[in-house]
Formats: C-alpha cells, sequence, structure tokens
C-alpha cells in the first residue's frame, strides 16, 4: 500500500465517478472513493479489489464539512490526483420558472463542494510534490442552452474557479485542469435532472448512435493525469462526433 500513489474521485459510487476510480486503480493508483451512497461504495470497492486493485472508500457528502473533513483524514498527508468529479443538473425550468431550491443544490454540490474538497486536500496535493487536480466540468460551462440556466451558470462558476486555481498555484507543484464532457449517457445523470422520469431521460439520447459512456470521460482523465509532470491540460473539451455544439446534435429518427 505504501508504495501506492493516491488518486481521490468525488462523486465515486455511479458514472464518470465509478468509471474513473476503476481506471485509476487499474493504472496503479491507491484510489480514495467518496460519495454518499456507502452500499454502491461497497461494491465498487469489491470490485476494484477483486481486479487487484486498492481501493479506500469514505462516505461523504462534498456538502458537508466534516465529510470533507474525514475525507482529508482517509486521504493522507500525500495526494496525487484528486478529480472532482461530485456534481449535477435539477430541472430545465427557464429562467423565469427558476426552482431556486435546485438552483441552491447545484451551486452547493458543482461550485461549493469543489471548493470545499479542493480546500481540504490542497496541502497533500502539494505534499505530494506533483499533484493534479481534474475538475468535472461540463459543455455547459462554455456555453448556454435555454433552461438549463441553473446547471449552466453553475458550471460556468467552476471552469472560472478552475482558471482562478491555476493562477493562485502558479509557483506550486500542483497541476489544475478541467474536462468538460458533452453528450454522455449515464445512468444517473438525467434521470437526476428530471426527477426520475425515465421517459423524459431517455428522451435527451433519442436517435444519438453513440453518445460518450462514462468509460470515454474516465479514459480521457486517465490520459490527463498520467502525462509527464510539466504537461498541464488546461481544458479537454470531449463529445460525442454525433454532438457538434450542445445544440446541434445528429439525430436519426426512426422511419
Ligand atoms: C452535461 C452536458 O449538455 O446536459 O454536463 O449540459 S449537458
Amino acid at each position: 500500500m505504501g508504495t501506492h500513489r493516491t488518486a481521490v474521485v468525488t462523486g465515486a459510487s455511479s458514472g464518470i465517478g465509478a468509471a474513473t476510480a476503476k481506471a485509476l486503480a487499474a493504472q496503479g493508483f491507491r484510489v480514495v472513493c467518496a460519495a454518499r451512497r456507502s452500499d454502491r461504495l461497497t461494491s465498487l470497492a469489491e470490485e476494484i479489489r477483486a481486479a487487484g486493485g486498492a481501493c479506500e472508500v469514505v462516505t461523504c457528502d462534498v456538502t458537508s464539512d466534516s465529510d470533507v473533513g474525514e475525507l482529508a483524514r482517509i486521504s493522507g498527508d500525500k495526494v496525487d490526483v484528486l478529480v472532482n468529479n461530485a456534481g449535477g443538473a435539477q430541472g430545465l425550468e427557464p429562467v423565469s420558472g427558476a426552482d431556486l431550491d435546485a438552483w441552491q443544490t447545484m451551486f452547493d454540490v458543482n461550485v461549493l463542494g469543489v471548493v470545499r474538497v479542493t480546500k481540504a486536500l490542497l496541502p497533500a496535493l502539494v505534499s505530494a510534490g506533483d499533484g493534479i487536480i481534474v475538475n468535472v466540468g461540463s459543455v455547459a460551462g462554455r456555453t448556454a442552452y435555454e433552461g438549463g440556466a441553473g446547471y449552466t451558470a453553475a458550471k460556468h462558476g467552476l471552469a472560472v474557479l478552475t482558471e482562478t486555481l491555476r493562477l493562485e498555484l502558479f509557483d506550486q507543484p500542483v497541476r489544475v485542469t478541467e474536462i468538460a464532457p458533452g453528450m454522455v449517457r449515464t445512468d444517473e445523470f438525467s434521470l437526476t435532472r428530471f426527477k426520475g422520469d425515465r421517459a423524459r431521460a431517455d428522451a435527451v439520447y433519442d436517435g444519438v448512435a453513440e453518445p460518450l459512456v462514462a468509460e470515454d470521460i474516465a479514459d480521457a482523465i486517465t490520459w490527463m493525469v498520467t502525462r509527464p509532470a510539466h504537461v498541464n491540460v488546461d481544458l479537454l473539451v470531449i463529445k460525442p462526433r454525433a454532438q457538434a455544439a450542445s445544440h446541434k446534435v445528429h439525430r436519426v429518427v426512426a422511419s
């Protein structure tokens, strides 16, 4: 265990987070998997260990100071990789019908959660001598779309947070990066956005031959963190071939 480099992944219980935890474990990292749902984390840890990986789990809500404190304690004095993946969208209402509770949650998780976790782990990332932070943003953090404002504003916030942190850490041995995925079909992203409405969630991917999947993003994150220490991938925008832009998606409608 002592020789492993440590990677911390938040939102690790499903989707991009779980896939990233598995991918980094396969690269030899000791992976600290953080998420709210401990039952999911337990089965993820079993899967990683069965494949020969090193893994620890922490039940952690990124909006909780005490949970994040515990995450920092378990992560240890040196953290080589931090993947701030916990996040998500709620709703697709126009600004005129904004659900402020949903906006609060989106800012709490996508922005303040990243600040809280980053702040707690930064000393360990610096101590590692070659730390890297990967913030999982979104194309929603680069462009706007109707109905998306709570999420797009939060992910724009995350993008600027990432840029600011890179400036502030310019003389420290820590790389600061963002990956901004477009359409990724995961089990939960759209289902959460539409409060469990399966038909609405599935409609997001209607007619799209091959949306990205969580493993595509995990693969890209693995590439970013395994570049030589002097190589900082500031921003990696990644979309399926069928998605030229947020609004411009090639859909094949069944006849
Ligand atoms: C997910 C991409 O287009 O649903 O972050 O905002 S989108």
